[in-house]
Order: structure tokens, then C-alpha cells, then sequence
């Protein structure tokens, strides 16, 4: 029987997380996968399971310390395994891990062992320098056995930033000043919430790392909606509401596709790109809390209608605070759509380390020469926004071609 210290796990690069529960007391026999404690932030809660069977020696934190990856969280007594306690028969297998749930680093209690964190292997002192100079370790590449990322690694890493970060100059951005505006009137002064915390951060990270192009153009959607028309009765059967938007999630997946510029990240270390082999995409909600981007997985993979019934789950699990981290996760590109709210275009803000977004405004029928005669066409206003550091001015306008080409004639989707 020995005493093994938890600690909390990766979280996927979310922070401001603060202890919401303990699910346990001291004393308690706990199995593989039940809750030890639940963290939390504005943004979402996370169920922490326990990695093994044993008894509860020790809780090492209360409800409201901050936490971050790594922070000691329970001192379990145990042999180790992972089947129920006080049961001579092992589970034939783990079971799959929760959704919601993380699994979690152990080590022997009072033992320095180096831990294993997803892919990433390194040591408790490098991990210690690694917070301390505030670098995520998942962008550091591993030079020691195993890909084990070593404290050299981490200052090399911070070297290389340094050398290939703009002249400290060029980031002199003027403060803007403070105002006392009760001095022109009555004023009501709320404090952020974490979520609008999170978005001041994302957006004024995205606005100053990224030159920003956006281009303009109109997709003629005419084919489009007369054949969305003719769905109104299996939309009925199937209870699933089929707006302009799936259509325009596949219609972007297959240019990513074809198109591998705009399903890619540029390496943190500012040596490499990523090209990415899946096709996740990331959709803004106007959520009553803040804006929102779950992602969609696989879009390539899944039918329209499957799109369908995604998008709306995922707006009202947005609408409701119930994502989870997961699902904010991992998205290659954004689809931003006001069209149900209106106006004529505007400039989405590249959701970075994404390259690429695409704003969609509302439907407007409008004259359109065929040739011979003005003929009227139902006209989808689409901007798409690109980090000029990674997609040039072709490289966009062949996307935005194709793009266009494949909502004209949605046929060509399945070609
Ligand atoms: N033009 C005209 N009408 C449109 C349209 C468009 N581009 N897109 C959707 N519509 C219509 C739909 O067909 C639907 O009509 P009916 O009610 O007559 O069937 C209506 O508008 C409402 O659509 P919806 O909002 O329910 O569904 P959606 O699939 O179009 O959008 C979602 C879902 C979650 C993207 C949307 O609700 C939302 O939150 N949009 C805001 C996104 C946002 O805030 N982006 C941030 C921008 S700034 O960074």
C-alpha cells in the first residue's frame, strides 16, 4: 500500500480555474473515475476523476484556491490499481474516460519522478521553470530521451521567441487614457465577467499578432434556397432545421480541403507551419453571456443534416453555459454568421492560431446580369478575414472561388 500524491492535469490551455467542490472527505474509498473534485472557471467546469482506487489521506486544497496543471490535489492510499477497492476481481477493462472529465498526473507522495502529461514528458524542475517564464510546455519540442522536454529546451524556446518578436519599439501602443465619464453624466460601472475577461484577451491577442486582410464578395445562393425549400417537409419529419449554415459549413470544409494554406497554424516558434489533416471548424455564438465558438469535428465527414442538428445543439448548449472546454477546442477555421441579425458585411477578427474566418451576412435579392437581362438573385454577402503572415492575396481569392463556386451549385459538393 503505498501513498500517491494527484496533482491536477493539463487543461487544455484554460486558465483562471478555481476549485468549485470537493467531492470527497478524508477517509473515503474511492474507485477508478469517481470525482474528486470539480474546477471551474466563468467559461466551464470540469469534473477531476480519480486516476485509481484507494482511500483519501489527504485534500490538499478547499473550495476556491486557484488552481493550474500540476497544483497537489489528493493524497490517495492505495495499491495503485485501477479496479474497485476492497474487490478481489480486477474490471476487465478501464472504461473510457468522461467527456467532461480529465485524467489526472500521479506521482509517489514525497517522490520528484518526472511526469507523463498527454505527450509531453518533463520533469517537476522543468515544469516549475516552465510556469514560471510563463511557457506552455505543449509548443516546447522535447530534446531529451522519449521527446522529455528539458529545462534548455524551455530557454531555448524562450530564446527563440525573444530573437523573433518585433522590436520592442514597434509594440509601443499609446495607453488609452482614463476618463472619469461621471464627470458628463450618471454612470453604471459593472465589473468583467471571466468570460468577457477571456474575450478582451482572445481579441486583442488576435488584433495585434495578426496583419489582417479581408476580402469581399457575394455567393449566389439562388439554387441553394429554392432546393432548401423543397426540404421544408423532411425538415419537418426529421425535427431538424436546416438553415443556410450547414450548407456553408461543408461548402467550407471542401475548400480547406483543397485548399491546405487555410487549414493551418503557424507554429508557435515561428519556424514552421502546421498543416492539419482534419477539418474541424469553429462557429461564433451570440451568446447572452459573450460571444462563444464551439467547434464542429469532422465536418468533412458528416452530412448536412448532421451539420444541422450539431449547429443548433451547440448554439443552445452555448446560449446555455453548458460546453465544455472540449468542445471550444481545436478548431482549423470560423464561420461567423450575423445573417439572422443583419447588415451588409463586416471584418471577423481571425480566431488565431487559425488562419482563416468567414463572415456571413444577411441574404439580400438583388439584380444580376445574366448576360442579356437583370435577373433577380438571392445574393449571400460573405467576408473572409486571413492572416496575411501565412495566406496570400491569390491563395485567398482561389479559396474564396471555390467557396463561392460550391454555394452556386451545391452539386459540386458531392463531386
Ligand atoms: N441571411 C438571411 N437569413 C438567414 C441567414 C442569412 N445569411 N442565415 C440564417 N438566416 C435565417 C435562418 O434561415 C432562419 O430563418 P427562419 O427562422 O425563417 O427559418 C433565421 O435566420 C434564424 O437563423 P438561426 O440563427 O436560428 O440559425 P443559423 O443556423 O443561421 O445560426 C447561430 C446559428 C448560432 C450562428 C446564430 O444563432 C448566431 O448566434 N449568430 C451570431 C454569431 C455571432 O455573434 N458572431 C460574432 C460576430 S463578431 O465576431
Amino acid at each position: 500500500m503505498a501513498s500517491h500524491q494527484l496533482t491536477v492535469p493539463s487543461l487544455g490551455g484554460m486558465t483562471d480555474l478555481a476549485v468549485l467542490h470537493i467531492a470527497v472527505k478524508l477517509g473515503d474509498v474511492v474507485n477508478k473515475d469517481d470525482t474528486l473534485i470539480a474546477i471551474g472557471s466563468d467559461l466551464a467546469t470540469l469534473d477531476i476523476p480519480a486516476p485509481m482506487a484507494g482511500t483519501v489521506r489527504s485534500i490538499l486544497l478547499k473550495v476556491g484556491d486557484k488552481v493550474e496543471q500540476g497544483s497537489p490535489m489528493v493524497v490517495l492510499d492505495g495499491d495503485g490499481s485501477i479496479g474497485p477497492v476492497a474487490t478481489e476481481e480486477k474490471k476487465p477493462a478501464s472504461p473510457p474516460p468522461k467527456p467532461d472529465s480529465a485524467p489526472v498526473q500521479v506521482s509517489q507522495a514525497g517522490e520528484s519522478a518526472p511526469a507523463k502529461d498527454d505527450d509531453i514528458y518533463a520533469g517537476p524542475a522543468t515544469r516549475k521553470l516552465a510556469r514560471e517564464m510563463g511557457v506552455d510546455l505543449a509548443n516546447v519540442a522535447g530534446s531529451g530521451p522519449k521527446n522529455r522536454v528539458q529545462k534548455d529546451d524551455v530557454k531555448t524556446f524562450v530564446k527563440n521567441r525573444i530573437e523573433n518578436s518585433p522590436p520592442r519599439a514597434a509594440l509601443g501602443i499609446p495607453a488609452v487614457p482614463e476618463i472619469d465619464f461621471a464627470q458628463f453624466g450618471t454612470v453604471d460601472i459593472q465589473p468583467l465577467t471571466g468570460l468577457q475577461k477571456a474575450i478582451v484577451a482572445n481579441m486583442q491577442r488576435a488584433w495585434l499578432n495578426v496583419p489582417h486582410v479581408t476580402q469581399w464578395d457575394d455567393a449566389d445562393i439562388t439554387d441553394l434556397e429554392n432546393f432548401r425549400d423543397t426540404l421544408k417537409s423532411d425538415m419537418d419529419r426529421r425535427g431538424v432545421k436546416l438553415s443556410p449554415l450547414p450548407f456553408l459549413f461543408k461548402a467550407v470544409a471542401a475548400a480547406l480541403q483543397a485548399h491546405p494554406k487555410f487549414n493551418a497554424s503557424l507554429h508557435a516558434d515561428g519556424q514552421r507551419v502546421v498543416y492539419k489533416q482534419y477539418f474541424h471548424i469553429g462557429m461564433a455564438v451570440d451568446a447572452p453571456a459573450g460571444l462563444m465558438v464551439p467547434v464542429l469535428r469532422d465536418v468533412d465527414k458528416k452530412s448536412v443534416w448532421e451539420l444541422a442538428a450539431e449547429t443548433a445543439e451547440l448554439a443552445q448548449k452555448a446560449k446555455d453555459r453548458k460546453l465544455k472546454p472540449a468542445e471550444m477546442q481545436g478548431a482549423c477555421f470560423t464561420i461567423s454568421s450575423l445573417g439572422n441579425i443583419g447588415g451588409l458585411g463586416f471584418t471577423p477578427i481571425v480566431n488565431t492560431p487559425e488562419v482563416g474566418i468567414l463572415g456571413v451576412s444577411k441574404l439580400t435579392v438583388k439584380p444580376v446580369w445574366n448576360g442579356s437581362e437583370f435577373t433577380p438573385r438571392k445574393m449571400l454577402p460573405l467576408s473572409l478575414s486571413y492572416d496575411h503572415r501565412a495566406v496570400n492575396g491569390g491563395d485567398a481569392g482561389r479559396f474564396f472561388a471555390m467557396l463561392n463556386q460550391l454555394l452556386g451549385d451545391i452539386r459540386r459538393l458531392v463531386l
